[in-house]
């Protein structure tokens, strides 16, 4: 026995990573099945071994389905998820669309697994920054109680998918052969203006708001008080893309509320933490890289110091696989305390 699960977006950068990490899981699984774009329809792609042909995706799809994974933009989740959770799908979104719906909970399993426990059938995953920045702070926070963040992000590519991964390569080649390159797909997707990514930071991720601040920014600031259910928690963000495949880094200087916490402290802390792998050693020149982390499913942290004029303010530098922590695996990992919790369907024969 098991579950019937979906993965909408199955071709796709997270999609694919989706695959890779139920291969990986314990949950018990009786089926699954591929969805995309019509574009993809035909397509074959591995799951444990076995050929699976990627379907379109349409509201008949999920008939049957006890678990559907969304990562294929906000628009089709919109579209698709309130489909599958009306057949009795339970979803977990990777999207925005849902995420900060009152009756949807928001969950990074490290911080807030018992959110789940409210689930209506649909559950969001939050944005890949938000949660790495949240797995790092939490244990922080559990101890001293947590006042304010500043956080500057260095964001790879391939949080805009798969065709910003291309771009990123062929305007590096571009460069290298003394080229033009040509900027198509970043910072965003269908704007008016595409910049040139490759030996060039962009200070834009996803659209720009009102008060100056792009939508990413917003979500990690308005994201982070909903996972740590605290409103009064001050955040605020820059978030830049780099030239960089796989893998966010985040340089994070955070005010702690109560006294006593030192630099060994928190590193203690932190080593101690879920999903947590301290990598804090500057006599040996230890401290995370975004190479090294693509392909973990932790966060690394490391850097950790004290602000030195600011009392109870401290910085810290995380590292985490945007596809994986960031998405795949976070999903994949709500899905596994669905199960345990015993907040699935019964599984099929
Ligand atoms: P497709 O391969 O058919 O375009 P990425 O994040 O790497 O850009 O991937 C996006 C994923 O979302 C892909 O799997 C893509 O499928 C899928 N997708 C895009 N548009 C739709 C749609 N209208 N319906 C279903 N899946 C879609
Ligand atoms: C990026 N963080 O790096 C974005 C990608 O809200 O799920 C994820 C967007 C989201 O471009």
């Amino acid at each position: 026995t098991g579950y019937n699960i979906a993965i909408v977006g199955a071709t796709g950068a997270v999609g694919t990573r989706i695959i890779k990490m139920l291969e990986q899981s314990s949950l018990p699984i009786a089926d699954v099945k591929l969805l995309a774009s019509q574009r993809s329809a035909g397509k074959v792609l591995k799951f444990a071994g076995k050929n699976l042909q990627v379907q379109e995706a349409v509201p008949a799809s999920f008939e049957d389905v006890d678990l559907a994974f969304f990562s294929a933009g906000g628009s089709v989740s919109k579209k698709l998820a309130p489909e599958a959770v009306k057949r009795g799908a339970v979803v977990i979104d990777n999207t925005s669309a849902f995420r900060m719906d009152p009756s949807v909970p928001l969950v990074v399993p490290e911080v807030n697994e018992q959110a789940l426990t409210k689930h209506q059938g649909l559950i969001a995953n939050p944005n890949c920054s938000t949660i790495q920045m949240v797995v790092a702070l939490e244990p922080l926070r559990q101890e001293f109680g947590l006042k304010k963040v500043i956080v500057t992000t260095m964001q790879a590519v391939s949080g805009a998918g798969n065709r910003a991964i291309q771009e990123l390569y062929t305007q590096t080649k571009a460069v290298l052969n003394g080229e033009e390159p040509k900027a198509e797909i970043l910072p965003v997707a269908g704007a008016d203006k595409h910049f040139q990514i490759a030996f060039n930071p962009l200070a834009q991720i996803d659209v720009f708001e009102d008060g100056g601040y792009t939508h990413e920014e917003w979500k990690m600031i308005h994201e982070t008080k909903k996972i740590m259910d605290d409103e009064d928690i001050q955040v605020t963000a820059t978030c830049v893309r780099v030239p960089v495949a796989i893998s966010h880094s985040e340089s994070v200087w955070f005010e702690l509320k109560q006294d006593g916490a030192t630099v060994a402290k928190l590193q203690q802390l932190l080593s101690e933490a879920p999903g947590v792998i301290l990598r804090d050693d500057p006599t040996r020149q230890i401290f995370p890289q975004a190479v090294q982390a693509a392909g973990q499913k932790e966060t690394f942290v490391g850097r950790v110091r004290a602000d030195g004029e600011q009392k109870n303010a401290f910085h810290l530098y995380c590292v985490a696989d945007n596809l994986l922590k960031g998405a795949a695996w976070n999903s994949v990992q709500i899905a596994e305390s669905l199960d345990r919790m015993n907040l699935l369907q019964i599984p099929h024969n």
